[in-house]
């Protein structure tokens, strides 16, 4: 049976899930919620996920929602792969990432691209509440410095092999440009993204959520 994944392309949280799908070298169909349509909101699709928002993944009868637990379930079809470790301590310390990631990090960039990228490209409006833009870099510093702090003296978020918590964590970074995430004073994370968007998974998943940006925009 072919795991189904509901995504917009261009979202992050979308991205999360199509590249651990593509990583762990997962047969997944894709199937095109289009929220500048409005898609998430149709009836068939918010009987699958009644927040009427993406993604969502289907497998056979089975639904589940939360990209984070999505990509947890995807990680459990291949353990062997090690995103999501074996060991009790070890797989926690990647749980808490990303819950860390909803709470803090992911909230940040959120309200970032709500302002630059969703307002402007999906809402048609042009400009940003300056009040919302200021309160998403404040949150986006506070979470930032926390992220560059454990990242200093690891290759990845939770020590020296890729997990969940790279992508979680990292999956908002597809959008740091768009959303003018002010990074540049975060070496640490700046290192680790580009060791990211050096993996191959990284790069087909990223070349497929910008090709869908540019037909959305
Ligand atoms: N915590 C959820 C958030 C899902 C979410 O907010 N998705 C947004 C796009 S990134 C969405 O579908 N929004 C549609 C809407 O607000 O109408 C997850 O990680 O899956």
């Amino acid at each position: 049976m072919t795991i189904e994944l509901y995504v917009f392309p261009p979202s992050p949280r979308a991205f999360k899930v199509m590249a651990v799908a593509e990583h762990l070298g997962l047969d997944c169909a894709l199937r095109m919620v289009d929220l500048a349509k409005g898609e998430q909101k149709a009836p068939d699709y918010a009987a699958l996920n009644p927040n009427m928002r993406m993604p969502t993944l289907k497998d056979g009868d089975y639904v589940l929602w939360e990209s984070d637990a999505i990509a947890q379930y995807l990680a459990l079809k291949k353990p062997q792969a090690g995103l999501l470790p074996q060991d009790e301590r070890a797989r926690l310390d990647v749980t808490r990432w990303q819950i860390w990631g909803v709470a803090h990090w992911d909230a940040a960039c959120a309200t970032l691209v709500y302002e630059h990228v969703v307002k402007p490209l999906l809402l048609g409006i042009k400009d940003p509440d300056p009040a919302e833009v200021a309160r998403g870099m404040e949150r986006f510093h506070g979470a930032a410095k926390v992220l560059d702090g454990q990242l200093r003296g690891r290759k990845f978020v939770t020590g020296e092999t890729l997990t969940l918590a790279d992508f979680s964590l990292g999956s908002p970074l597809i959008l740091a440009a768009h959303a003018r995430y002010p990074i540049e004073r975060y070496d640490e994370i700046r290192r680790w993204h580009a060791s990211l968007a050096a993996l191959p998974a990284w790069k087909k998943t990223l070349a497929r959520s910008a090709m869908s940006r540019a037909s959305a925009a």
